[in-house]
C-alpha cells in the first residue's frame, strides 16, 4: 500500500472511533462531530497565499504542467481558485462560489458566511493533471499593501483563516522586492495563521531569486525577510525558506544561481508530502477538538462537584430543620395560639401516644420540606448559577498557557449549557464521560500517533 492509500485507511479508522466513541459525548455536549469530519470527506488541500505578483500562479502552473492560472506583472487574480482533477466521468469544468458552497461533498460550506461578494470571487476548476488527483490547490489573490476590507468588498483576511484551517499544507511566498513588508502579508502571519494552522504546517518561499543582480542581493533580501519574519511571527528559531525561482521566464538567470535550481524540486515535492501531512493535521484537529471537550466536561464536572457539595450543606441544615418542626412544630402553635391541645411532645412524655398525635408532626415535617424544596429551586440554585457564571474560570484549573487557549475557546460554550441546561447537567455522569475523554486521547489517539510516525 502506498503512503497515500495507507493515509486513506487511517483516516476512515479514526472516522470509525469517533463516531463510536465521541458522537455521543459530542452530542451530549453541545459539540458537532460532523464540523470535524467534512475536511476528512475530500482530498488533501495545499493552500497557496503570498503578496500580489510573487508567483503564485506561475508555480502553480508549473506544477500543474498546464497553462491554467492566468499570471502577470502588478496584481492579476482576485479571486479564490480551487483546482482540482475532474471525477471519473466528470469533464473539466468551472463550478461558481455559489455551488461549491452548496455542494456536500466539499467542505466549504461553512465559507458561505462571507456573503454574495466573496462568493463573486471564489471558483473551482476541474483540470486533468496528475497531480490534483492527489490532492487540490487553492489559488489566491495576492496580499495587498493599501487595502481595505471595503476595497475587497468582503473580509479577505477571514477567508483566508478559514481556508488555512481546513488546508493540510499553506505554502506562504514572498519576493524580493517586498521581502515581508505588505500590510495584508503582515495581518495575516501575525494574526490569522497562528489561530488557524500550526507552524509545522506552513512552507515558506522567497521566489523569483532570479531577478536578484547578484548573490549579495539576494542575501540582503533574504536577511530582510528573515528579520521581517521573525519581528511578525515572534519566534526566535528561523523556518526554513524555500528560495526559489521559475525555471522559464526567459530570464538569464545570475551567475551562481543555478545551486538553487533544486530547491524549486525540493518545494514541489513537498507539496506532494500534503496526503501525509494530513494524517498529522487531521489528527492534531481532533486532537484539539477532543482536549476541548475535555475541558468543558472538566469544567461542569466541576460545577455538579460544587453544587452537590453546596446542596448537601443545605440539606443538613433543612434537614435538622425537618426533624425539629416534627418533634416541636405543634408546640410553637400551641404555645402561641393555644392550638392543638395536646401536643406530640406532651403525648410522648405521658405516654399516651397514638395515631392522631403524628398528624400535626407529619403537617409540619411536610411544610418544613416544601419550604426547603422552594428556597432550593426559587432561590438557592438560581443564586448558585449566577455566582458560577460571574466567576466561569473558577470551575477548571488554567495553569498553562495552554489550558488557557483551549479554556477560551470552551468558555462561551459551557457558560451557555450552564445557563439553558444546569437542571439537566447536574443528574449526568461528567466523571465517567472525562474517563472515556481520557482514554479516548491517551489510548486511541496515541495509537494512530505512533501510527502515523511510522509512515
Ligand atoms: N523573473 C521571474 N519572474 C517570475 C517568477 N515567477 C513569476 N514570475 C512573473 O511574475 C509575474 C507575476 O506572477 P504571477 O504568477 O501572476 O503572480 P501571482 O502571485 O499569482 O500574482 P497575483 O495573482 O496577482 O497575486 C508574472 O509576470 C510572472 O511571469 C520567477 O520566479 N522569476
Ligand atoms: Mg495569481
Amino acid at each position: 500500500m502506498d503512503t497515500n492509500e495507507a493515509a486513506k485507511a487511517l483516516t476512515t479508522e479514526l472516522e470509525g472511533l469517533l463516531r463510536k466513541k465521541m458522537e455521543p459525548l459530542f452530542n451530549r455536549y453541545g459539540l458537532n462531530l460532523e464540523d470535524l469530519l467534512t475536511p476528512l470527506k475530500w482530498k488533501p488541500l495545499v493552500l497557496i497565499i503570498g503578496n500580489y505578483s510573487s508567483g503564485k500562479s506561475t508555480f502553480i502552473n508549473e506544477v500543474l504542467e498546464k497553462q491554467i492560472q492566468r499570471t502577470g506583472q502588478a496584481p492579476t487574480d482576485d479571486s479564490f481558485t480551487i483546482l482540482t482533477a475532474p471525477e471519473e466521468n466528470e469533464a473539466e469544468d468551472e463550478v461558481p462560489g455559489n455551488s461549491i458552497v452548496s455542494d456536500d461533498r466539499l467542505p466549504f460550506g461553512m465559507l458561505r458566511k462571507f456573503g454574495e461578494s466573496f462568493l463573486a470571487h471564489f471558483r473551482l476548476k476541474r483540470v486533468n493533471a496528475p497531480i490534483l488527483k492527489e490532492l487540490a490547490i487553492i489559488d489566491t489573490p495576492g496580499m495587498l499593501d493599501s487595502v481595505t476590507e471595503k476595497d475587497r468588498g468582503y473580509e479577505y483576511l477571514g477567508v483566508v483563516g478559514e481556508m488555512a484551517k481546513l488546508a493540510d499544507l499553506i505554502v506562504l511566498m514572498f519576493d524580493p522586492h517586498k521581502a515581508g513588508t505588505i500590510k495584508e502579508t503582515y495581518q495575516v502571519i501575525r494574526s490569522t495563521l497562528p489561530g488557524s494552522a500550526g507552524e509545522d504546517r506552513v512552507l515558506y518561499v522567497l521566489n523569483r531569486i532570479d531577478e536578484c543582480d547578484n548573490i549579495s542581493d539576494l542575501v540582503r533580501a533574504y536577511g530582510t525577510l528573515c528579520w521581517n519574519l521573525s519581528q511578525m511571527t515572534g519566534r526566535k528559531d528561523m523556518p526554513r525558506i524555500y528560495l526559489t525561482y521559475a525555471p522559464d521566464t526567459g530570464r538569464p538567470i545570475p551567475p551562481g544561481f543555478e545551486v538553487w535550481a533544486r530547491e524549486r524540486e525540493e518545494l514541489k515535492s513537498s507539496l506532494r508530502s500534503a496526503p501525509r501531512m494530513r494524517l498529522n493535521h487531521i489528527l492534531q484537529e481532533v486532537d484539539s477538538v477532543v482536549r476541548e471537550l475535555s475541558i468543558e466536561v472538566q469544567s461542569l464536572a466541576s460545577f455538579k462537584e460544587r453544587f452537590l457539595a453546596k446542596f448537601f450543606n443545605s440539606a443538613k441544615a433543612w434537614g435538622i430543620g425537618a426533624v425539629l418542626a416534627f418533634f416541636f412544630g405543634d408546640l410553637v402553635t400551641h404555645l402561641l395560639f393555644g392550638y392543638p391541645e395536646n401536643t406530640f411532645v406532651g403525648s410522648l412524655l405521658s405516654g399516651s401516644i397514638g395515631a392522631d398525635s403524628l398528624l400535626w408532626p407529619v403537617v409540619w415535617t411536610l411544610m418544613a420540606l416544601v419550604a426547603a424544596s422552594v428556597y432550593m429551586q426559587r432561590w438557592m440554585f438560581p443564586k448558585f448559577i449566577r455566582n458560577t457564571i460571574e466567576h466561569l474560570d473558577d470551575l477548571v484549573p488554567l495553569e498553562t498557557a495552554y489550558q488557557k487557549d483551549l479554556w477560551a475557546r470552551t468558555r462561551q460554550r459551557v457558560q451557555r449549557i450552564i445557563s439553558e441546561q444546569a437542571r439537566h447537567i447536574i443528574w449526568v455522569a461528567h466523571k465517567r464521560n472525562l474517563n472515556k475523554i481520557e482514554h479516548f486521547l491517551n489510548k486511541d489517539l496515541g495509537r494512530f500517533y505512533k501510527e502515523v510516525a511510522k509512515k
